[in-house]
């Protein structure tokens, strides 16, 4: 099972303009969501400072992309001092969730903004304080009562509980690294969980001996998702396009968003650190195949 690449990737490039030097370099990993018949977009952007910062942009089909001039959310705190990196966006309720990485001296922080508009997010602040954190993802509804959270504890996925999205507990691995597997070095989660019948299907990224980034898919408990249903051996996206193959770090196709519409799940990626792409599958086909591969 693998996912169809967008005849017409990428869909968003950096703009070397004076106008948008802080886009100038790389525009890539972002949060998409749909809301009120739209794609909306945050996007980490890199000028030639290397500083992350998120661009905003809309579409109608999730392929025609228009942006903002100016960064929506930029580094703000000490522990954000070089960049804001890989949002992942979930919405609870009425409410807009970021998740993003803080990059400073410090080290890298998991932390949380939230937002109505999806344009002016207020902080939450760093929600793992004091420990090297990242690739953190909220599921879209509570579990058992309280909000549930994956997290990377190198190299692992890791999934946590919180009352109140600011202190978390109960650290548990979900899934690791598989021997001289494509996912053998570390793994990471994607986009939020995707809520099925049969369990919660989620999409990670997963690294290798070669440092070649790939996505795989999962389908985890729905009461219990530290309980693994299903993790096929295939990965369903690689590096094969020159954009995913040579860019700001070679051979990387990393997500934080996966969006269902209808049957068509679209799952957003960057390319190679540089820029934004889509691939997409019937939904049904591949929740068929992760039941299919079912670990015993
Ligand atoms: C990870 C993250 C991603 C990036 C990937 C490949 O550690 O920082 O933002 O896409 O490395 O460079």
């Amino acid at each position: 099972m693998r996912l169809q690449r967008y005849e017409k990737n990428p869909i968003l490039l950096p703009l070397p303009q004076p106008l948008h030097e802080w886009e100038a370099l790389n525009v890539f990993n972002a949060a998409v969501v749909h809301h009120n018949g739209l794609f909306h977009m945050l996007y980490r952007a890199q000028g030639l400072d290397y500083v992350s910062r998120l661009g905003y942009a809309v579409s109608a089909d999730g392929y025609q992309w228009s942006r903002l001039d100016k960064p929506v959310f930029e580094p703000a705190e000490p522990w954000e001092s070089y960049g804001v990196e890989d949002p992942r966006i979930t919405r609870i309720e009425d409410t807009f969730y970021m998740c993003y990485t803080a990059y400073s001296e410090m080290g890298v922080r998991a932390c949380i903004a939230r937002s109505q508009n999806l344009i002016t997010w207020e902080r939450l602040g760093v929600v793992l304080p004091g420990e090297d954190n990242k690739d953190h993802v909220l599921f879209p509804e509570k579990i058992n009562g309280r909000y549930a959270m994956f997290h990377r504890r190198y190299p692992d996925i890791w999934l946590a509980y919180s009352d109140d999205l600011v202190h978390w507990t109960d650290h548990t691995i979900v899934m690791r690294p598989r021997y001289k597997a494509w996912d053998e070095l570390k793994i990471g989660a994607g986009g939020p969980p995707i809520r099925t019948p049969h369990g919660w299907l989620i999409l990670y990224h997963g690294v290798d001996e070669q440092h070649v980034y790939r996505l795989g898919a999962a389908l985890l408990d729905l009461e219990d998702p530290a309980f693994v249903i299903s993790r096929p051996d295939e990965p369903i996206l690689e590096p094969e396009e020159r954009w995913e193959r040579k860019g700001d770090v070679p051979n990387v196709v990393f997500t934080c968003a996966n969006v269902v519409l209808d049957d068509t799940l679209y799952v957003f990626y960057g390319g190679a650190d540089r820029v934004m792409a889509v691939a997409t599958c019937s939904f049904s086909a591949l929740l068929d195949f992760l039941l299919k591969h079912r670990e015993r």
